[in-house]
């Protein structure tokens, strides 16, 4: 799974990335003209207590990739994305817009001042512009060649809502027709995060800068983060690092609210396979059935798939041990179109 994490100029794009992966990618002036790419390991407590009781040869954690697009040279600082950009991020499943909250006299703002709420208006519309430009390649080609039929209908519907100023994430569509247009990677169709960076200064204040209020009007996924302090965080030694974040009033840990963020919006879930080579947290969508989790293990395991035995980690952990977890009949056999919880550990039988 990738994630592209896209801003405008010196928003704290590569601050928040270092933070949140444990990079070391230059920031500020000093920042590559190169895209970032760090994998992280997604934080999971239930890999981590399993893999006491198991003691297994290895752990796993499920990753998520995230790209830190480079500064946007060519098309000068007035917008985001570039050219080379936007190639990277037609390849990405979601994006992570980093909006500048923090005020720092010394960083300045491509637009002067620091408004977030119309940073995200201005980025909304670099996104959907440029899928209006590919939207119209293409129905100019198709209305010259006359074919006009269900893809000319679809990606009309397709033009008249950026026209109108929407994101195509905002348009309903089959699920036919979100596979007739998966091809063309439009941006404004990915699932869009929002991540406000705030300055040391804004912690625990309330919202003022009418961010709030925008993300609930366009029903998006808003979270606050202060990327410079994260940084500091990051960079302590692990032990020090939840105390750190109780005495500055930051919360949870916001590495995990973060990726826990991003799972929610890319309709995410973890379930666990535990044994003795190995304790594994595997990634899959929301509302997976058994034969298709047995897939994202090996295609092997998905052919020869007989049944599944299923306890939820919470259930497992209440009793005790899997015996236990046996013995008070948490432990359940489960078919194919068993529909997979979050937190399931799952026990595959198959045949091949
Ligand atoms: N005060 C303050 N400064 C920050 C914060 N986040 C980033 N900065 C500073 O802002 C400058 C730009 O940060 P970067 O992380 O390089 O921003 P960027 O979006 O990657 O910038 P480009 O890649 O050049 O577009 C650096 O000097 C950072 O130290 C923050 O939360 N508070
Ligand atoms: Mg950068």
């Amino acid at each position: 799974m990738k994630v592209g994490i896209i801003g405008f100029a010196r928003s704290g794009k590569t601050t928040i990335f270092n933070a949140l992966t444990g990079a070391h990618a230059a920031v500020g002036t000093f920042g590559t003209r190169d895209a970032n790419i760090a994998v992280i390991r997604v934080p999971d407590e239930r890999v981590d207590r399993l893999f006491e009781i198991y003691h297994p040869k290895k752990k796993s954690y499920a990753e998520v990739q995230f790209v830190d697009v480079a500064p946007n040279e060519a098309a000068g600082e007035a917008k985001a994305l570039d050219t080379a950009a936007l190639n990277i991020l037609k390849n990405v499943e979601a994006l992570v817009h980093v909006v500048r909250a923090f005020t720092n006299e010394d960083v300045l703002h491509p637009h002067k001042t620091v408004d977030p709420a119309r940073d995200c208006r201005d980025m909304e519309a670099e996104l959907q512009l440029s899928d209006l430009i590919i939207l119209e390649k293409k129905l100019d080609r198709l209305g010259k060649e006359g074919l006009k039929g269900h893809e000319f209908e679809l990606l009309s519907r397709c033009r008249k809502t950026v026209e109108d100023g929407r994101a195509l994430r905002t348009l309903a569509l089959t699920p036919l027709e979100e596979k007739d247009i998966a091809g063309y990677c439009f941006l404004s169709r990915k699932p869009l995060l929002l991540l406000a960076n705030y300055g040391e200064e804004s912690i625990g204040k309330p919202d003022p800068a009418r961010l709030q209020e925008y993300a609930k009007q366009n029903d998006e996924t808003l979270i606050e983060l202060c990327g410079a302090m994260e940084l500091e965080v990051a960079r302590l030694p692990e032990e020090e690092r939840q105390s750190f974040h109780e005495e500055m009033g930051l919360g949870e840990d916001s590495r995990i609210r973060f990726i826990h963020a991003v799972y929610d919006m890319l309709g995410l879930m973890s379930f666990l396979t535990v044994g003795e080579p190995e304790v594994h947290a595997w990634t899959v969508p929301k509302n997976t059935k058994a034969i298709d989790a047995a897939g994202a293990i090996h295609s092997d395991i998905q052919r020869g798939f007989i049944r599944a035995e299923v306890v939820n980690y919470r259930d497992f952990m209440a009793a005790g041990s899997m015996a236990k977890a046996r013995e008070h009949g948490h432990v359940r056999l489960e078919g194919k179109e068993y529909m997979v919880q979050d937190g399931d550990i799952i026990l595959f039988r198959f045949n091949v």
